[in-house]
């Protein structure tokens, strides 16, 4: 029988990624759209899967659409991706953040005990919840410590997942994602800002890159891998709450540089806090600056993940490592400026 399944936030980065795992797998695919925009399906067109996945109209905050929602598309797995999901954004928009990725996540959950019950639910969960770090390196025992208005809204809705678990005996997991990028990552978030911008300033399209804080540390994975685990999650007979994460942790400057060295500049940093300056030596150019503007009210220092429950109870394990990421992101942003 065909498995249907029901995407929130379908037109984001993992929404396609996942679109596309679960089409290669046989499913019918719905995706929740709030359109809001003209042209919100870039995503689904560059993986070349637009027309296959089935959209259908509705808001994380209008609980009666979700119903709706899972009523047409007889969904027996839900994956909860939707969110205002730009930390930075977040200080901006508190309240808005607050409902439509934190109470959203229960409007979800009712939305299924009322229409399907039976439903399989996978919650986004974060390591920004971890945000202040408590352990080292974090995992699914670690506490929680967030440190912006998304932290803490993504915080409500990992634990009403779990307790919509704990009360109801519902199929919900909480995938605790480090942060995954791609090709497909939105332009607001560094990786891409860094490519992006990189990619046009060699072709003369622009000048300078600006950024905040050179000197956190991400643990950064690969979209089209962080979905494989979610998909993995909803599958297994045991619901439970995973981190998913590399291992390993970078700075933002280190990702600067090897995007930089990828692209053929010969980066070389000069200055220290707000006066750093990246300058290209083959030109002389100052093409990276340190602006304050970027820097954010409470910053999270470094996030490192162990996986090793993903790796252990449902076989999981990245395939492409960092300086393949940094090299595919690169190279993308490159096709596409040229093109
Ligand atoms: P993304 O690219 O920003 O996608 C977010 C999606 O949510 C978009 O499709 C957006 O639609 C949709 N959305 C926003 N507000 C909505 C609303 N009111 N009603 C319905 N849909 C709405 O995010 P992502 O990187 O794919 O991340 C997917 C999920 O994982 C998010 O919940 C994020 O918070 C979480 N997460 C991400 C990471 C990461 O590193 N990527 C790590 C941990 C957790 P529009 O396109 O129309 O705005
Ligand atoms: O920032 C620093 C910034 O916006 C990463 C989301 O997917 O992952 C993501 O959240 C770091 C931060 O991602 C700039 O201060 C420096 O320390 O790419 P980001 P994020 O905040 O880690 C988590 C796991 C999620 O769940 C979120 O949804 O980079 N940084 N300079 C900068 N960041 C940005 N955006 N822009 C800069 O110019």
């Amino acid at each position: 029988m065909t498995k249907h399944a029901l995407i929130t936030g379908v037109t984001g980065q993992d929404g396609a990624y996942l679109s596309q795992l679960l089409l290669n797998k046989g499913y019918e695919v719905y995706g929740l759209i709030a359109r809001r925009g003209t042209d919100t399906q870039g995503r689904l067109r560059e993986l070349g899967i637009a027309d296959q996945v089935r959209l259908i109209d509705g808001d994380l905050i209008d609980l009666s659409s979700m119903i709706r929602a899972l009523e047409k598309s007889k969904a027996t797995e839900v994956y909860n991706l939707g969110a205002q999901s730009f930390v930075g954004t977040s200080w901006d928009q508190p309240l808005l953040t607050a409902e439509v990725t934190g109470t959203s996540v229960v409007k979800m959950l009712e939305a299924i005990r009322i229409a399907n019950p039976e439903a399989r639910f996978y919650q986004a969960s974060t390591s920004e919840m971890f945000g202040q770090i408590q352990e080292s390196i974090q995992s699914e025992r670690t506490p929680f410590h967030p440190r912006s208005p998304y932290g803490v809204a993504k915080l409500y809705g990992h634990w009403i997942t779990v307790n919509y678990r704990e009360s109801f005996g519902l199929h919900a997991s909480s995938g605790i994602l480090f942060n995954h990028e791609s090709p497909l990552r939105g332009t607001e978030f560094v990786t891409r800002k860094i490519t992006l911008a990189l990619a046009r300033i060699l072709h003369g399209q622009q000048t300078i890159l600006e950024l905040g804080n050179l000197d956190s540390k991400r643990d950064w994975g690969f979209a089209g891998d962080y979905v494989r685990a979610m998909w993995m999650m909803v599958q297994n007979d045991q619901p439970e709450d995973y981190v998913v994460a590399t291992g390993q942790t970078w700075t933002v400057r280190t990702f600067v540089e090897m995007a930089a060295t990828h692209a053929g500049f010969k980066l070389e940093w000069e200055g220290e806090n707000e006066n750093t300056q990246g300058i290209d030596r083959n030109t002389g150019k100052v093409i990276v600056k340190v602006n304050p503007a970027f820097y954010r009210p409470a910053e999270v220092d470094i996030l490192i993940g162990d996986p090793s429950k993903a790796n252990q109870k449902l076989g999981w394990k990245p395939e492409v490592d960092f300086e393949r990421l940094v090299s595919m992101m690169m190279e993308a942003d490159l096709r596409r400026v040229i093109s």
